[in-house]
């Protein structure tokens, strides 16, 4: 399978992150790309190759224009304004304020913008997050160009990033911009599978009205974990998304075999949706060592999970998003590569 790789990422190299009312470096880290690209070159997945630059325009089909130009200079504008730390928000619209008006203050604008305060926007992030999505659009293309699958190493991840909002470690939602851009070359209908430990609320927002994309998800109960506030059973999609949205939340301790169930339903209905391309959300926090999550698959179930998928037959494009036993990641992501792999065989 093919790797899009590109070394950009490193740019996304944050100093804190807000955990337990402390500031700790990041589980969000440079490592975890390293680990996982050595995995691939130690393994022979595939040939690694490096994206070209695609611009702006996909990332306006799916996000706000005011949001796009907000994280482009919102570095720029938080060194300008003499802060001498990272762009962490401090201040929201809360739930008795609806905010008609965008603040003109950079810390007021990173309030706006921001969906949650661990993820600080620091030097770099926003080259680190073109890159990704370019990442994310290159291996969409290769896969356009009938190569079957083919493996985007996003880093930083997308799958939190809303139309209009960053957090979660994301800032442009690459799976939503990939699924956007195979509806632009010509696939009808784009299941995009999200896989991660936690709900993709980014997504599902970017499409919860739309019937050509559809959003599943599988994640540990909103009640019990981040993002907390999206990803219920009876989020289903609004007008004619109604039905284009599923969510499978499980509790704490969840094993392989209860998880199995559940992908193997929202796999039924990939197959009943009649989508020709697939975006599968490649987070490996589900595993059971991961420090921030709470579901128990062993390395083995990824490759497992990896034949399951390839089942439905489709196009597939595997993006990253999260996983922070970051010594553990290369050998989870890489199996659920070789997983689907061999079982095309
Ligand atoms: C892409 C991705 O996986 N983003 C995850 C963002 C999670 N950020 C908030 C984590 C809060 C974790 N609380 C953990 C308690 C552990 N005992
Ligand atoms: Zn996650």
């Amino acid at each position: 399978m093919l790797t899009v790789y590109s070394k950009k990422h490193r740019l996304r190299d944050s100093k804190g992150e807000i955990h337990g009312g402390e500031i700790v470096p990041p589980f969000e880290c440079p490592r975890r790309a390293d680990i996982v690209l050595d995995r691939i070159n130690a393994v022979g997945l595939g040939e690694v190759i490096e994206p070209k630059d695609y611009g702006l325009d996909p990332v306006h089909a799916v996000h706000d224009a005011g949001y796009v130009s907000f994280l482009s200079t919102c570095w720029d504008e938080w060194v300008a304004e003499g802060f001498g730390g990272e762009a962490i928000a401090t201040s929201w619209p809360g739930r008795t304020m609806n905010a008609p008006h965008i603040p003109r203050n950079i810390d007021g604008k990173v309030g706006y913008y921001a969906l949650a305060s661990e993820t600080s926007i620091s030097e770099g992030t926003w080259e680190a997050a073109l890159a990704s999505k370019d990442v994310a659009l290159e291996a969409t293309e290769h896969v356009l160009a009938g190569n079957g699958a083919a493996f985007g190493l996003c880093r930083p991840p997308g799958h939190h990033a809303a139309r209009d909002q960053f957090g979660g470690y994301c800032f442009l939602n690459n799976a939503a911009i990939a699924a956007q851009h195979a509806r632009a070359k010509g696939a009808e209908r784009v299941a995009i599978l999200d896989v991660d430990f936690h709900h993709g609320n980014g997504t599902q927002d970017i499409f919860y009205d739309r019937d050509d994309v559809f959003f599943l998800s599988l994640h540990g109960d909103p009640l019990d974990a981040f993002p907390y506030f999206l990803g219920h059973r009876d989020e289903v999609g609004t007008g004619k998304g109604a039905g284009f949205t599923a969510n499978y939340p499980m509790p704490p301790g969840t094993e392989y075999s209860a998880w199995k169930a559940a992908l193997q339903d929202a796999l039924d209905r990939i197959a009943k949706a009649k989508c020709d391309f697939l975006v599968v959300s490649l987070g490996t926090d589900t595993f059971k060592d991961d420090p921030i999550s709470f579901f128990k698959l062993g390395s083995d179930d990824f490759t497992d999970y990896g034949a399951l998928l390839a089942g439905l037959n489709l196009p597939t494009v595997f993006l990253l998003e999260g996983g922070y036993a970051v010594d553990d990641i290369g050998v989870n992501v890489v199996n659920t590569l070789t997983g689907f792999e061999n079982a095309l065989r």
